[in-house]
């Protein structure tokens, strides 16, 4: 290091203290710097967990049960934020660690900075409701971290040895504070957030946990699980940030053709009593074999008994209901009182709902697409008709009316396959029918009737597997379902606009 060196011998005593130290500063100085713009970016783009945080949650759920008690025995409800100061300490001794290898040992010092950001990712997706941005905040932070070390040594390096203390001093005051204003906007912005957060955390539902209905799930190896956990539903939305509403802040106003208009609260659904069902929602967007759907237990109350008490007057067809983001679907009356359970649910696995999946209520509506059935954060009802309005996606080419059409899919095997016995396995829905039989052929060969999983109801997706004796070779397999009027599905190709994409899923499959 022949620059610290020189430096050593021209300006003596005094600058080696501030020299020796000045590249485990710089290290520290860039982390913190990468940091903060994680935490900015979180604010602004109302990130559930920041990385840091999502590290933190991930330190408290991997400490073993019987320590965990212990700390919180001794720090009580500072459990949460002593782990995220670990969490900070740690990370930032590494960046000390950082700015000692940047300038001898690049390699080594890109290498702590590749794993830091793959240690956020990780954790972050471990968490729950973490979104799909966190990633990308955390190659930010990376990013940041370099360019922050890489202008702090430049700056010094450039100047005459006289100056460069100064100079760096100024620099590093202005990366510290700059940190600090990051982490201070990107608090404030995401504070009504957390304080969401915190009012959903805070919710004591009548309906806990509810279990599985045996027989429901096939644990076929590789395919995903019947009951699908809110952290892996699919999620689709025209909203750029996730409304925030506080749930005894939350109104449905309901108006429009009814006898008597109504307002009713969060607390006003819950005194009616919730309900429970098993409902697969899935996207009118969903191409064949997608996986823009997802199965769950809602818990909600039946939207027949509100509609019964506001009185739909006779000529109205359609329910206009509309988001706090001001999103809109038309529902046919129908669908919401011919005795199947449409409801305004509060919660999903048990669990109040994820902001991103509408808390504190949406619809959700077994046997339609959710562009015209499942509003998230809805907030306004109107009773009207069809005729009298277009709503967000029918005036923009989609159909007005979006029934599910009978769909199957294959989930394993991928590409690849040893001959013999090889499980073929995979997933059927047709919500309001019900699958009757799901089969498969090979090379457009005979169908082969599969065996199918037990299911609680018409409304979800059913898991089914079939054996295949699999030879050497390249193979096409294809799948077809036949639901519960005895209807199988369509073998012709439809794209997914204007009301749902159709024909036979294809597994191409090499077996050696
Ligand atoms: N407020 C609002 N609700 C919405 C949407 C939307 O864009 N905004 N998208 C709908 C669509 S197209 C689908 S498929 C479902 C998806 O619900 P999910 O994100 O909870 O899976 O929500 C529906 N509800
Ligand atoms: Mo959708």
């Amino acid at each position: 290091m022949p620059y610290e060196e020189a430096v050593f011998v021209v300006v003596g005593d005094d600058w080696t203290v501030t020299n020796r130290h000045s590249p485990a500063l710089t290290g520290v100085l860039a982390t913190a710097a990468g940091l903060s713009i994680t935490e900015l970016l979180a604010g602004i783009l109302k990130v559930r967990a920041s990385p840091v945080v999502a590290l933190g949650e991930t330190v408290i759920a991997l400490t073993p049960g019987g320590i965990a008690r212990k700390i919180i025995e001794i720090v009580g409800q500072a459990d949460k934020p002593l782990a995220i100061t670990s969490v900070v300490v740690v990370i930032l001794g590494f960046g000390a660690l950082l700015g000692r290898f940047w300038a001898t040992q690049r390699i080594a010092a890109l290498g702590v900075i590749v794993a830091f950001v793959v240690l956020g990712m990780l954790a972050a997706s471990s968490r729950p409701n973490t979104g799909s941005l966190t990633p990308l905040l955390c190659i930010a932070g990376g990013l940041v971290t370099m360019a922050v070390l890489d202008w702090l040594n430049r700056e010094r390096a450039s100047q005459s040895v006289d100056v460069s203390r100064r100079v760096f001093l100024r620099n590093a005051g202005l990366v510290a504070a700059g940190s600090a204003v990051a982490v201070g906007f990107g608090r404030w912005v995401g504070h009504s957030r957390t304080v969401v957060e915190q009012a959903r955390a805070k919710l004591k539902l009548s309906t806990r946990t509810v279990a599985t209905p045996a027989g429901a799930e096939l644990r076929v190896a590789d395919s995903p699980p019947w009951r699908t956990p809110p952290k892996d539903f699919y999620r689709i939305d025209t909203a750029l940030s996730v409304p925030l509403i506080q749930p005894d802040e939350w109104r449905l106003r309901i108006h429009g053709m009814v006898d008597k208009e109504m307002t009713l609260t969060y607390q006003d659904l819950l005194d009616r009593g919730l309900s429970v069902a098993w409902i697969t929602m899935c996207c009118v967007s969903n191409e064949v074999g997608g996986d823009l759907i997802g199965n769950t237990i809602w818990s909600g109350v039946p939207i027949k008994g509100i509609l019964d008490e506001v009185g739909v007057q006779p000529g109205a067809d359609a329910l206009l209901s509309k988001s706090q983001d001001g999103w809109t679907a038309g529902t046919p009356l129908e669908a919401h009182t011919d005795g199947r359970n449409a409801m305004l649910a509060v919660a999903m696995d048990g669990e109040p709902l994820p902001l991103e999946h509408g808390f504190p209520v949406r619809q959700v509506v077994p046997g339609l697409y959710g562009y015209v059935s499942a509003t998230k954060w809805v907030v306004d009802w109107e009773i009207t008709r069809f005729q009298d309005f277009k709503a967000y996606w029918t005036d923009r080419g989609w159909s007005p009316m979006g029934p599910i059409k009978t769909q199957s899919r294959f989930d394993t095997p991928g590409g690849k396959a040893k001959a013999g016995v090889v499980k073929v396995a995979g997933t059927a829905w047709a919500q309001q029918r019900g699958i009757e039989a799901v089969e498969v052929r090979v090379d457009g060969g005979a169908w082969n009737k599969a065996t199918l999983a037990k299911v609680p109801n018409v409304d979800t997706w059913v898991q089914w597997v079939w054996d295949w004796q699999a030879d050497a070779g390249d193979h096409r397999l294809e799948v077809r379902a036949t639901d519960s009027t005895g209807t199988p599905q369509t073998a012709k190709r439809a794209g997914v606009l204007p009301d749902g994409a159709t024909g036979y899923d294809a597994a191409f499959v090499t077996v050696s």
